[in-house]
């Protein structure tokens, strides 16, 4: 159970870390299966798999080999494994969430974030409601650690009371998938690390603000990542990771009101890529090339 000052550290400041959520068991279950996944990465040379819609399930960061296997990114694992099941849609993961979002919680999509040791995986600063705008904006994203996660291996850093921000995603009339660069050194500033231990679970409002540098260490950096939403806060835009298991029910009931809140929001363009990370480059190279020499 979270404490009230828990409570009130995720009203305040959009996010809260809870220690020792997952037992070590389901822990030890869900780390064998995403090494099975990283292992039969190895010898693929393009992102593979399908999820629901015909993306890719599994992603992989350039410079991915044999050697040095990057499998960056697993869509839904959720969708093919039964510990994931376990981990999301019960216990400890989604009774924490139902204290900060009301009794009603509903599953919207998940995904594994890897930082391989020494990846250059970088994170760069956006806000989850962005990409999936609903008509209120109770939703969170629970961050599963599945490994000790500091500074050094590339862990989240959020920006403590951004999620009372609005930020857009957008340049030069095209979806980015991130807040203008320009603001990078302010939110570097103000940015805080999530370090904790595998385990621990860190639950951030949708609209915080969030990114993440590279892994400089030599060891793994691996993140399970979920959205949740009250029940009553309905999708406005298609899921960017679509799965059969959107709108189930993890806690409580359904709900077949749609609560609207006086807001306006940005819609996301509806992007094809396997995930965000390639808008993301994407952007990054244009940013690059749009700097003066
Ligand atoms: O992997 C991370 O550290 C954060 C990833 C993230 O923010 C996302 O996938 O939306």
């Amino acid at each position: 159970m979270l404490s009230e000052a828990q409570i009130e550290t995720y009203a305040e400041q959009g996010f809260v870390i809870a220690r020792a959520v997952v037992s070590d068991e389901l822990l030890a279950q869900m780390r064998a299966q995403l090494d099975a996944w990283t292992e039969e990465s190895r010898y693929e040379q393009a992102n593979y798999g399908e999820i629901l819609g015909g993306k890719a399930r599994f992603d992989l960061q350039p410079g991915h080999s044999p050697d040095h296997p990057q499998l960056r990114r697993v869509a839904n694992p959720i969708d093919i494994s039964k510990a994931y099941r376990e981990a999301l849609f019960e216990g400890p993961v989604v009774e924490l969430a139902a204290e900060l979002l009301g009794p009603d919680v509903v599953f919207h999509h998940c995904k594994l974030n890897i930082k391989a040791p020494g990846a250059a995986t970088r994170v760069d600063y956006h806000q989850d409601h962005a990409f999936t705008p609903h008509t209120n904006d109770d939703m969170i994203t629970a961050l599963v650690l599945l490994d000790d996660m500091f500074e050094a291996n590339g862990c989240l850093t959020v920006v403590p009371g951004s999620h009372k921000e609005r930020c857009s995603h957008w340049r030069d009339g095209r979806f980015v998938g991130r807040i203008d660069a320009e603001m990078d050194a302010e939110f570097d500033a103000r940015a805080m690390p999530i370090e904790g231990r595998a385990g621990d679970v860190c639950y951030m409002h949708n609209w915080s603000v969030h990114g993440g540098g590279p892994n400089m260490s030599d060891e793994p950096r691996r993140l399970l990542i979920c959205d949740y939403s009250a029940a009553d806060a309905k999708p406005l835009v298609a899921n960017p990771v679509p799965t059969v298991h959107e709108g189930r029910v993890v806690h409580g009931q359904a709900s077949r009101i749609a609560r609207l809140t006086q807001m306006n929001v940005e819609l996301p363009e509806i992007y094809d890529d396997d995930s965000f990370f390639v808008i993301q480059e994407r952007e990054a190279r244009k940013v690059r090339e749009e700097m003066p020499s």
